[in-house]
């Protein structure tokens, strides 16, 4: 079995990055993250992105290229991450997330993210 995938989004804007603070599961709650989700059947990577940033933040984005690499999140699951910059919109925490935070490089490690994301953030910085 081929793992299902998660897109997330290094959404950036004037040398920031988005970060996304989950409010659910409880046990993610209060995590970071760079937002996305699952890749439903039939759909592709990109499209999903645009239709998770969509509804998770209220923006219309525009897909960059994907950052290398593919971090196991367990369960069956990869998380693989794409630039992103937004094209309409202001984010908003619209679904599970309670804050976002546009961060500069210099303050990128000054939130909680979730350990498979430390990577895919690292990475998404080289790739910005
Ligand atoms: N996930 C993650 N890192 C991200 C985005 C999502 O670890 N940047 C995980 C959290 C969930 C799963 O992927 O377990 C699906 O995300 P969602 O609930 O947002 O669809």
């Amino acid at each position: 079995m081929t793992d299902r995938v998660v897109v997330a989004g290094a959404v950036y804007d004037r040398g920031r990055l988005l970060a996304a603070r989950r409010s659910a599961p409880p046990e993610l709650a209060g995590r970071w993250e760079l937002p996305g989700g699952k890749v439903e059947p039939g759909e592709g990577p990109r499209e999903a992105l645009v239709r998770e940033l969509r509804e998770e933040l209220g923006i219309e984005a525009e897909p960059g290229k994907r950052v290398p690499g593919a971090w196991p999140l367990g369960r069956g699951y990869v998380l693989h991450v794409w630039t992103a910059r937004v094209l309409s919109g202001e984010p908003r925490p619209l679904q599970d997330h309670d804050e976002l935070r546009w961060l500069t490089r210099a303050e990128w490690d000054t939130v909680d993210w979730l350990e498979q994301d430390v990577p895919a953030v690292v990475e998404a910085l080289r790739h910005l």
